[in-house]
């Protein structure tokens, strides 16, 4: 058998999107290693992907389309063509369309797959159909806004420049499991002498790389970070040199920093003033401190403003200006690619509504006119939208059809009323343009697709065809899509010399130019620590009390180092180094309960009631409990898991979820 090494690039929701080179002879896929020429990948990628293989050749993969034959939710289905299941789905579509219109049909899709044609492209199919719109915002859209209220369309910083940093706050962000090169470099970093500070919910993996731990009350990042500032203020550990030149509205905002006011911040958030004026020196007395900022401790009702002052810090610093330190974390890569070349937004038909993808559950039981149909790809709602109880609720409607395009028979696939085969990355080309460092890829099929499985851009092709589009558009082959979207990104030969962008069109990773670190892309031109686009209530970053309800237990829900969301939740390796589905709690949260370690408890609010293995430790703080990953229906207690304990409230700014803001009380499960 004669094999060969063929490159590709990891399509998943993970900022590292990784350059990858894999062993095949065009129909298997035998080894899978990081590409040594990947800028950042540099021949290392995670446990996930390392054996990419047993995923894209598990036998658990569906290779054909389904019909459902049992109940909704329970998984059974028999198989039947492509020519049948484009014709159930197409008729059932025009006979919604002639009676209610095209608003009751839902795509509803997040970033299963990442790459520009597959994540982009059934946005123009649906635009096209006159579908309701979705907003896609379930992960960390206020940290984005938030980002934006100050620094406007500022590039963010690649993680790399941390190697040279002397100071490094991980301010929320599980690195270890979650940036695994950006994690390469703080160790590095730490190698070349740099203090590694660690601010958390609870102690993560992260924790073994970092000096100092303080663990903050969920939610209340704003008022540490505003405390911090009242410090840097007090003893004038300022850099006003970069202040006066660069930054907008710095003395309005030192004013608000008040005796009073930092008395109730290091209340609140669980911090002593001793900590903070700590913490304070510590950042300013860094030559070139860095801030990597995770997503968790945006998903609160006061993210994006938390995030704010957070950044506002680096205003403070001068780092924001500098090359080897400022903000990590916030990034992307997007404005180099016409990405709406894919998405089609002109095609966007005028007062079709919008539904928030966070309000699944809404969407699917109460609202009016009734959502009449759903159409899943890229994501799998069942196991990882807040408000769980009631999307399965909504999925069970006997009355809703609904079609799940997808590689496993996930729990939401369970619902499906028609199941398409997908395909895996390996099986078509794309083009990624990744959210954690500066490196674009363009990738080509290394494989045949396995059984019937097809793209995303494919299925939206033969549906296009199906429901009567005319345009040229949906002729085109997925590489012939992404060769018309590098036409038409013109900035790209701006961008790169000659021959990065022959290296680019070879399929090799190549880095896009850092611009200067004091080019501020806002109104002002300069860093904008007050607003004056907002209301008079937030154009100077404050701290946003919230009011926390009745139970008392804050529960936070992490990403875990085996898996990635609800992916790879097929491997069995990987889920069973994962355990059952547990909840941290610190140990007098759990003496109060007559908790020990190992019971079976029942973690309730309005919302559910979720049964959990616990786990005592004091690695949480007091007070917060932590639920770790995705999981399956099969995995769980009582069919529920942590998702169901979530409200589908919105943040501030971004529309987005509030993962992390629920409130809980916890107690022992009366077994049998
Ligand atoms: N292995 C693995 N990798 C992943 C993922 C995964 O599930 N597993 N998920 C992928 C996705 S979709 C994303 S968005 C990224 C996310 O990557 P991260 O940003 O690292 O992950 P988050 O989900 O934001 O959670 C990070 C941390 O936020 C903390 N946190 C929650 N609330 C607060 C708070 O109020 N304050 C503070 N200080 N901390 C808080 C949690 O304790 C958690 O440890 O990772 C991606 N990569
Ligand atoms: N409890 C808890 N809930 C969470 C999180 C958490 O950490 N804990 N994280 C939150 C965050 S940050 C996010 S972003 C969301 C993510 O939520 P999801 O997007 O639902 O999660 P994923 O598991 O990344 O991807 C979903 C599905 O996409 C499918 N898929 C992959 N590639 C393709 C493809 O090319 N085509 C098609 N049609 N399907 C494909 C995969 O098989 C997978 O089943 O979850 C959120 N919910
Ligand atoms: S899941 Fe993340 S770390 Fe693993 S290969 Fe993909 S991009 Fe890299
Ligand atoms: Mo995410």
């Amino acid at each position: 058998m004669k094999t060969y090494w063929k490159r590709s690039v990891c399509p998943y929701d993970c900022p590292d999107e990784c350059g990858l080179i894999m062993e095949t002879d065009g129909k298997t896929v035998f080894r899978v290693k990081g590409d040594p020429k990947h800028p950042s990948a540099k021949g290392f990628v995670c446990r996930k992907m390392n054996h990419y293989e047993k995923t894209i050749h598990h036998p658990n993969r569906i290779l054909t389309p389904l019909k459902r034959i049992g109940k909704k939710g329970e998984g059974r289905f028999e198989e039947i063509s492509w020519e049948n299941a484009l014709t159930i789905i197409s008729n059932k579509w025009k006979e919604i369309i002639d009676q209610y219109g095209a608003e009751a049909i839902l795509p509803y899709s997040y970033g299963g797959n990442e790459h520009t044609i597959q994540n982009k492209s059934g946005e123009a199919f649906f635009n096209k159909l006159g579908a309701s719109n979705l907003e896609r915002t379930i992960c960390s859209k206020a940290k984005g806004v938030g980002y934006k209220q100050i620094l406007g369309d500022t590039q963010g910083k690649d993680p790399s420049i941390m190697e040279q940093s002397d100071l490094i706050i991980i301010w929320g962000c599980n690195a270890a499991a979650t940036y695994i090169h950006a994690y390469q470099n703080i160790i590095q970093a730490k190698k070349n002498g740099a203090k590694i500070i660690l601010i958390e919910t609870y102690e993560t993996p992260v924790s073994k790389t970092a000096d100092e731990i303080f663990l903050v009350r969920p939610g209340m990042d704003g008022a540490l970070a505003l405390g911090i500032a009242y410090y840097m203020k007090k003893h004038q550990w300022l850099n006003l040199d970069f202040m006066k030149s660069h930054v907008y509205g710095w003395k309005e905002f030192l004013d608000t920093l008040t005796d009073e006011a930092a008395e109730e911040f290091s209340e609140d958030c669980g911090i002593n003033p001793e900590q903070m004026k700590h913490l304070a020196q510590m950042l300013s007395q860094a030559s070139h401190p860095s801030i990597l900022i995770g997503s968790g401790l945006s998903r609160h009702r006061n993210g994006a403003m938390n995030v704010r002052c957070i950044i506002a810090l680096q205003a403070l610093t001068g780092a924001l200006g500098d090359s080897k330190g400022g903000i990590i974390g916030e990034l992307s890569t997007g404005y180099a690619l016409n990405r709406n070349y894919a998405s089609k937004p002109e095609w966007k038909q005028p007062h079709t509504r919008t539904i928030n993808m966070n309000q699944l559950g809404d969407a699917l039981c109460d609202i009016e006119p009734p959502v009449r149909s759903i159409y899943v790809y890229n994501m799998n709602p069942a196991n990882t939208a807040p408000g769980q109880a009631k999307v399965l609720k909504g999925l069970a409607r006997e009355d809703l059809f609904t079609v799940v395009h997808e590689r496993f028979l996930t729990d939401t696939a369970k619902y499906a009323d028609i199941v398409l085969p997908a395909d895996t990355s390996t099986e078509h080309a794309d083009l990624a343009t990744p959210y954690g460092h500066l490196i674009l890829q363009r990738s080509y099929p290394v494989i045949e697709p396995v059984g019937q499985a097809k793209s995303n851009w494919d299925v939206f092709c033969l549906l296009a065809e199906r429901m009567g589009f005319q345009e040229n558009f949906w002729k085109l082959s997925c590489n012939q899509l992404a060769d018309a979207i590098v036409d038409h990104s013109p900035q790209l030969k701006q961008l790169w010399t000659e021959e990065e962008y022959q290296r680019y069109q070879e399929g090799y990773g190549v880095c896009l130019p850092v611009e200067s670190p004091l080019t501020f892309k806002t109104p002002s031109g300069k860093v904008e620590l007050i607003n004056e686009t907002l209301g008079k209530k937030d154009r100077i970053p404050h701290y946003m009390k919230l009011d926390h309800g009745v139970y008392p237990i804050h529960l936070v829900s992490a990403p875990h180092v085996q898996t990635l969301n609800s992916t790879f939740t097929e491997r069995k390796e990987l889920t069973e180094k994962r355990g059952e589905m547990t909840l941290k709690i610190h140990p007098s949260d759990a003496l109060q309960r007559n908790i020990s370690n190992g019971d079976q408890v029942t973690a309730y609010n309005d919302h559910a009631e979720v049964v959990f293995l616990a786990e005592v430790t004091k690695k949480v703080k007091q007070g917060t409990a932590v639920a770790e990953g995705v999981f399956q229906a099969v995995q769980t207690y009582n069919g529920l898991t942590v998702n169901a304990l979530m409200s589908q409230q919105l943040t501030d700014y971004g529309e987005a979820s509030t993962l992390n803001d629920n409130r809980i009380e916890i107690r022992k499960t009366k077994l049998g």
